[in-house]
């Protein structure tokens, strides 16, 4: 089978076993399509996450955002599934994508990422939420979120 549904989808950063090791506890996420619709001083974006799978149909992106109001429903990348990292311990993890779509003029046009904080939480079946986007910096900018699951509960 060509492209299998997966954790080995996702490509490291920085290959490492302890990274495999957090991807191996979120695989219960694979192959589902994780929304929520963000708005915040004048802009509406919905976002989509995926584990090691194309965000929303596009290929290669892990998490992508659709601007809600412009009328051509604008897609960006925010991060590339490609470009992983992923660590924490216990019940509380961390799962970075890089390699996003660059800014036109925001953070020196550097590449957007996305940081997700994903944690064990026995009442959640699956909720993301956005907490924020960090864009006011020369640098280091990035996209924050929530999910909180009880599938990955240690
Ligand atoms: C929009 C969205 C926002 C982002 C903004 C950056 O389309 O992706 O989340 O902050 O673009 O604008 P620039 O002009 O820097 O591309
Ligand atoms: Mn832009």
């Amino acid at each position: 089978v060509i492209c299998a549904e997966g954790i080995n989808n996702c490509k490291l950063l920085y290959e490492s076993k302890s990274d495999w090791k957090i991807l191996k506890q979120l695989e219960p996420l694979v192959g589902k399509n994780f929304s929520v619709v963000n708005t915040t001083a004048g802009e509406s974006y919905t976002y989509v996450f995926q584990l090691c799978g194309d965000a929303g149909g596009v290929p290669g992106a892990g998490i992508i955002q659709v601007d809600s109001k412009g009328d051509a429903k604008k897609t960006t990348v925010i991060g590339m599934y490609n470009a992983t990292q992923a660590f924490g311990g216990d019940d509380l993890m961390m799962l970075i994508y890089q390699n996003g779509e660059a800014y036109d003029s925001h953070c020196s046009k550097e590449n957007r990422r996305a940081f997700v904080m994903i944690s064990c939480n026995r009442d959640k079946v699956g909720q993301l939420e956005v907490l924020l986007e960090e864009r006011e910096r020369q640098q280091d900018c990035f996209y924050l979120f929530k999910l909180e699951s009880s599938s990955i509960c240690p």
